[in-house]
Parts: structure tokens; C-alpha cells; sequence
């Protein structure tokens, strides 16, 4: 097997996503966390969009974009999380490809700066949770967005689904109680022992010290004795 290195920032979801397809995949692999605020050089050497994830292989290739990083080792690494019919294969592709809206809308209240930003914002998480759930009633009964297989879609809106909840527990949300399929699918997500890279409290923890850090408005809903604290 290759050696891989997983280059991360601790609370990035995207290097989330593909610490997930490892894991998945029962991939051995170097896990190393930098800081946003002091890239090394070596990292800025191989990322040339200069983010995370970068996933070196053999201290020889630089893959990154988290959606090439996990097709990629799909391709690569059994057990193939895609669906083996090619129809089913790329509807699965096409939500994998929504990801990036549904993740701007349903953590855009965290980096709004005004409180009528920021109700804007949770006003509009209903949008993506509806399509999600429709996607899901035609899916499958659950538990995962194909059913009892786990795939790449789940791998992908699992950091997005967490990010909600932990939102969701710094002021109340209330949305997705009103989509059961979506809820209960991100229950499973976030039940998965592969969502997570950290232990669970300390994560929520980082999650919110960042959140505070960023100085928006939602930001003084978050106890400084808190952050510490967990
Ligand atoms: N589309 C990229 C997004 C990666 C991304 O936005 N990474 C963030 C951290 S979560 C980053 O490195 N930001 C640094 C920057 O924008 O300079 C992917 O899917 O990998």
C-alpha cells in the first residue's frame, strides 16, 4: 500500500471528508495538522491553491479538492463506496456536486456579521434541507443516502450535517426537526466511529473557539468559560 499524508487544518470539513474516505477504507495514514495563520513552506510548495486538504502520496504526488482526493481513492482502495451502476453512480456524483451550496447555506449564519444577517441566513437553511430530504425519500429508507451501504455522498454532507448540530446547540435552529429523513440520516452520520478525527467534546469545543475567534455575530452566544471549558 501507498503512504499517504493527510495535510489539515484541525476544523476543516473538507479535510474531514477525505479523513473519512480513509478511514473508510481502513487506510493507514499520516494525519498533520497546520496552523491556517502559518503555513509552513513545504505545504505551500505542494498546494497550489494553498488549502487543505492535500493528500501526498509516497511523498511524491499532491492530490487536492476534497471531492478529487475521494474519487481518487475510491478508484483506487477497496471497498468501492461509489455504486456499481452507473446511473445510481451518478446521481450520487450529482450530490456530491451540491455539496459546496449546501454547505454555504447551512453554516452562512456562522459568519454573519449583523443580527438581520444572521436571520437571513437560518432563514434560508430550510432551502438545502428540503432538497436533501426529497433526495432522500428517493433514495432509500435510510440509514445512509443509499441505504444500509455507506458511499462518498455520505462521506461528503457528514461535516456539514455535524456543523448544523453544533450550530444548532450555540441558539436554537429548529429546522431540522421539520425533515425526518434529514435527521435521521445525519443521527447516522454523525453515530459513525469514521466522522470523526477527533474526540467528539473536544471537536465541539475547537468548532466554537473558532466560531467566537471569527468575531461574528453569532459569536457572543459562545462562553469564553465555555470554549475552555470543554
Ligand atoms: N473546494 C476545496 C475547499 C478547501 C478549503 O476551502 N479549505 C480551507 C480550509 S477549510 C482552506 O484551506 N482555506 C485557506 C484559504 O482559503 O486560503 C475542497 O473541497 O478541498
Amino acid at each position: 500500500m501507498a503512504k499517504f499524508l493527510l495535510v489539515s487544518f484541525k476544523t476543516c470539513p473538507w479535510v474531514q471528508r477525505a479523513a473519512i474516505v480513509l478511514r473508510e477504507k481502513g487506510i493507514d495514514f499520516e494525519f498533520r495538522h497546520i496552523e491556517p495563520d502559518n503555513r509552513p513552506d513545504w505545504f505551500l510548495a505542494i498546494s497550489p491553491h494553498k488549502k487543505v486538504p492535500v493528500l501526498r502520496i509516497d511523498d511524491r504526488v499532491s492530490l487536492f479538492e476534497s471531492n478529487a482526493i475521494a474519487e481518487y481513492l475510491d478508484e483506487t482502495v477497496p471497498p468501492r463506496l461509489h455504486p456499481e451502476d452507473p446511473v445510481a453512480r451518478a446521481v450520487n456524483r450529482a450530490w456530491t456536486d451540491y455539496v459546496p451550496t449546501f454547505a454555504a447555506e447551512v453554516t452562512a449564519a456562522a459568519y454573519a456579521d449583523t443580527e438581520a444577517d444572521y436571520r437571513k441566513a437560518v432563514e434560508s437553511i430550510p432551502v438545502p434541507f428540503e432538497r436533501l430530504e426529497r433526495a432522500l425519500e428517493k433514495q432509500s429508507s435510510g440509514p445512509f443516502f443509499n441505504g444500509a451501504k455507506y458511499s462518498l455522498v455520505d462521506a461528503a454532507y457528514a461535516p456539514f450535517l455535524q456543523r448544523y448540530v453544533f450550530l444548532d446547540r450555540v441558539r436554537k435552529l429548529d429546522h431540522i426537526e421539520k425533515f425526518p429523513r434529514l435527521k435521521a440520516w445525519a443521527t447516522a452520520l454523525i453515530a459513525r466511529p469514521s466522522t470523526h478525527s477527533f474526540p467528539e467534546a473536544e471537536f465541539e469545543a475547537l468548532y466554537r473557539a473558532n466560531v467566537k475567534r471569527r468575531n461574528k455575530w453569532v459569536s457572543q452566544f459562545i462562553e469564553t468559560a465555555q470554549v475552555a471549558a470543554e
